[in-house]
């Protein structure tokens, strides 16, 4: 987490993907007829708690689609490590050191002891570190499809949600090393609808969020200084969905938070880049009410309806 096995299947169809379906008696609409943009698409499968995903992939634009067969939310979160480091040294240095933190946590020691821990524990080489984007929070049942830019080099792909006793997933096995070649694809990032920009201070978005199929572009302008970076991911709001609790369980650090299953059906959305990217998700909406919702900053939250 910045702070945080195999197959692919690489198939060429249209891009009028379905993807974080919201509504499950909608049938999602995949075509396999390739004539107008195609893609390659790179298949993730998350479960309780593995990934299965290939070990290496071109650089340039991928679109990854995860579907969540378990019963638990999940995402994944790509990390790219400085040269010559492997998910050995990723898993006894950063995890390491989070489980320190989580542990202390455990204990009732504050948050601010926590995090002292925490940045005694993280190695130098952390700083630098990349987290490279990845999905949303998906629940059980659903699928994420992100379009990423990525660059040569090593990466790590996690899920850091917890389970009800408190174990990350990370520590279960939801961590795959990743290696993207310098075979480059000649993919382009789909058109959009909806363009979302993310700052420390501020959430926007511009465009129309229809019923159906939606593709976001969630720019990143801003990045704190320090831990998780602005991100953002999309809950069904229903009578029952209260957002303080939401809120609350978005944040990691909390003894609930991130535990699965969630107070909320997660359908979509993106996990931080770098200031200066933009990633892109699809969502199929059925008319309802919404809210982007976030991990950082701590109680972000902004209500849509879709007609
Ligand atoms: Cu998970």
């Amino acid at each position: 987490m910045k702070f945080s096995k195999h197959f692919i299947v690489a198939i060429t169809l249209t891009l009028t993907l379905t993807s974080c379906k919201s509504d499950k008696k909608v049938q999602p609409i995949i075509s396999d007829v390739a004539e107008s943009s195609t893609n390659t698409i790179i298949e993730v499968v998350a479960k309780d708690f593995t990934f299965t995903v290939a070990d290496s992939i071109p650089s340039g634009w991928s679109t990854f689609r995860m579907k969540n067969t378990g019963m638990m939310d999940h995402f994944f979160l790509l990390t790219k490590l400085p040269d010559s480091l492997t998910l050995d040294d990723y898993l006894r240095d950063v995890a390491g050191a989070f489980g320190v933190a989580w542990e202390a946590l455990k204990e009732n020691k504050s948050k601010e002891e926590a995090f002292k821990l925490l940045g005694e524990n993280l190695p130098e080489w952390y700083a630098n570190a990349k987290a490279m984007g990845g999905t949303g929070l998906i629940s059980g049942g659903e699928t994420a499809i992100n379009t990423l830019n990525l660059t040569p080099g090593y990466y790590v792909m996690e899920c850091y949600v917890k389970t009800e006793n408190g174990q990350f997933h990370t520590e279960l096995g939801m961590i795959n090393p990743l290696i993207v070649t310098s075979e480059v694809t000649s993919n382009n990032p789909p058109d959009t609808n909806v363009e979302i920009t993310l700052r420390n201070d501020a959430m926007t978005f511009s465009g129309e969020i229809v019923e159906g199929i939606n593709t976001f572009a969630v720019h990143f302008e801003e990045q704190p200084d320090f831990g998780l970076g602005n991100d953002v991911h999309i809950i069904r709001v229903t009578d029952s969905t209260n957002m303080d609790v939401v809120t609350q369980w978005m944040d990691w650090s909390n003894i609930k938070g991130l535990t699965s299953p969630g107070p909320a059906i997660f359908v979509g959305g993106t996990q931080e880049m770098p200031v200066g990217y933009t990633s892109y998700f699809k969502c199929d909406l059925a008319k309802g009410d919404y809210a982007f919702v976030a991990e950082t900053p701590i109680g972000r939250f902004k209500k849509f309806t879709v007609q």
